[in-house]
């Protein structure tokens, strides 16, 4: 090697360590200044502006590849858990009377069907075991009993409130609610369940009943359903105000 070949190895060398350390602090720096700008941007119902953007670009997909003939799995019965973990206890404290307990129907402001648990269970029944998905991150597979909503919506003459967007959903104490597009309300695996294990729901799980709405995320299976309404606007929905997803699809 001559003289002059080992000082450009050299030199090549420098210049390699300034190039890398220059993108290195390019980097972070870009990092930095990225997520003070981010924590600057206003809020939108709980999330960050441009981090509820992605929210609704998510939700924009998913709702156009919603279909009526797109299944949850279902598994067989040797599999469900025998004590599903219990999550969420949020308009179950209040003082609640299990005997009184009917179903609020408002078909339109003002005109509101009271309708209790034995009707609800003299329509078809229908069970299904899937695997129930919490969207902070774990899930199992769980055995639910009841009727579909869409056998519900035909025996209450809900044709015209089940075209309509939305349907919105609260526990007889209004502390829990959440807002759900009516097309999956429709969809075939949507039922307003009354049984757990082939027996009644527990309490902490829901009785008298509660949603199960495979093609979505847990935080939209309501339990104790206090109310059920439509509207052609988002009805509230607890952890959307909260920062999460209002369309939480599967
Ligand atoms: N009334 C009510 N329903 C609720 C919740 C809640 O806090 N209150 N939590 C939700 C969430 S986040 C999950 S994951 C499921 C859990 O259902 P489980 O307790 O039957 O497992 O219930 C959903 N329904
Ligand atoms: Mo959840």
């Amino acid at each position: 090697m001559n003289k002059r070949e080992e000082l450009l190895t050299e030199k090549q060398i420098r210049r390699r360590t300034f190039i890398a350390f220059t993108f290195l602090f390019l980097f972070l720096g870009s990092a930095i200044l990225g997520w003070q700008w981010l924590h600057r941007q206003p809020t939108d119902h709980g999330a960050i502006q441009p981090l509820r953007k992605v929210l609704d670009a998510n939700e924009f997909i998913f709702s156009s590849l919603f279909s009526k003939k797109h299944f949850a799995k279902t598994y067989s019965k040797d599999l469900p858990l025998p004590h599903p973990r219990v999550n969420g206890k949020i308009g179950l404290n209040s003082a609640f009377d299990t005997a009184t307990w009917k179903l609020h129907l408002v078909k339109a402001p003002g005109d509101t069907l009271l309708i209790g648990i034995d009707e609800i269970k003299a329509l078809p029944k229908t069970e299904i075991i899937f695997d129930f998905k919490c969207i902070e991150g774990w899930s199992q597979v769980t055995h639910w009993g009841g009727v579909r909503f869409s056998d519900f919506v035909k025996k209450y003459g809900l044709d015209e409130q089940s075209k309509m967007m939305f349907a919105g959903l609260s526990t007889p104490d209004d502390e829990y609610y959440v807002g759900i597009d009516t097309k999956s309300m429709m969809h075939p695996q949507t039922i307003l369940c009354y049984e757990m294990n082939g027996k009644p729901l527990p309490l902490n799980q829901g009785y008298p009943l509660r949603l199960i709405i495979p093609v979505k995320y847990g935080i939209k299976h309501l339990k104790r359903i206090g109310t059920i309404s439509f509207s052609n606007y988002r009805p509230p929905d607890y952890w959307y105000e909260r920062g999460y997803d209002y369309y939480s699809g599967l």
